[in-house]
């Protein structure tokens, strides 16, 4: 019985290392060179190449390597009965809450602003604060966390979900409440997981119904947004920036016009990265269910696509 690990692009020693680490023993082939395909019963992945998982006969569980599960549900030769389960790491959402949090605070307290006025040696006091209301969508272990510790600092929270919630601590909206949630903020944050339901949802008719100046924050998946929607709800004055950790092609083109872009702060999709070291122990212990029968951790819906 063996794990596969299918990450092409990135270097799995960090990975083989950390699952070694927590059980010397165990039996892990690699990508591109996996010679016993028929023991393989469980597949770590990130970023597969599609159709690839039809060489396992044998495989009865993919975990994916980071929170998100996009990257596999969008491969149609993964079965749909085929159980996914994926990270969910409280490093990973300490980090996720960081990033998002050091955004809302550039916004609120106008970094941009202050580092413009250095360059030109400016010293202008009037209104430091912008005053922010914060908007979550997508209210899951990230989205929670998110709120809570915004919330947590005074910040005015509300979220918004696909999902009935009963006793959600906070203001909470579905999605056919969306005007009412945007009507409330204006600091929009994109956590959703990706699914046909929430590609495109970051559009044009989306930000026309913003508070005017409303500051984006996605770090869910490039293909939430339209990209060129951003740009004309920029220049219309719907938005008044953005902060994108994800871009529908990474790395983002030598040629794309948000690396010009000075109301655009771009990071490359390193708001939360996978640490393979705390992530370790959940991959093992749903191996170890796996070999059990056992019920697994952090398990994937499906339907839901989450
Ligand atoms: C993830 C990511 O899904 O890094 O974990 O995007």
């Amino acid at each position: 019985m063996s794990i596969a690990i299918i990450s092409p692009g990135r270097d799995p020693k960090v990975w083989i290392d950390a699952l070694k680490k927590h059980q010397p023993n165990l039996d892990i082939q690699v990508y591109p060179d996996i010679n016993r395909p028929n023991e393989v019963e469980m597949a770590l992945l990130w970023q597969h190449p599609p159709g690839y998982l039809s060489n396992f006969p044998n495989l009865k569980l993919i975990s994916s390597l980071g929170a998100g599960v996009d990257h596999i549900l969008s491969d149609p030769a993964v079965s749909k009965a085929m159980p996914i389960v994926r990270i969910v790491d409280e490093k990973l959402t300490w980090s996720m809450t960081n990033y998002v949090v050091t955004g809302v605070l550039n916004f609120h307290r106008q970094i941009a602003r202050y580092q413009a006025d250095q360059k030109r040696k400016v010293w202008e006091m009037s209104n430091p604060e912008i005053p922010v209301k914060i908007g979550v969508m997508g209210v899951g272990a990230l989205g929670g966390d998110v709120l809570d510790k915004l919330h947590y600092m005074g910040f005015p929270v509300f979220g918004l979900g696909f999902a009935e919630k009963k006793d959600f601590p906070y203001p909470y909206f579905s999605r056919d409440q969306m005007d009412d949630f945007l009507s409330e903020i204006n600091v929009l944050i994109c956590l959703l997981p990706l699914t046909p339901e929430t590609e495109g949802i970051l559009n044009l008719d989306l930000f026309k119904k913003c508070n005017p100046g409303t500051y984006l924050i996605n770090v869910a998946r490039g293909k939430h947004l339209i990209e060129e929607d951003l740009i004309s709800a920029l220049d219309k004055g719907y938005l008044s920036g953005a902060m994108l950790d994800v871009y529908r092609k990474e790395p983002l083109p030598e040629d794309h016009p948000f690396w010009e872009e000075n109301r655009i702060l771009c990071t490359p999709h390193i708001a939360s990265v996978t640490n393979p070291e705390a992530a370790t122990p959940q991959i093992i212990e749903n191996f170890r269910r796996l070999k059990s029968n056992l019920s697994l951790l952090n398990i994937v819906d499906r339907e839901k696509g989450y």
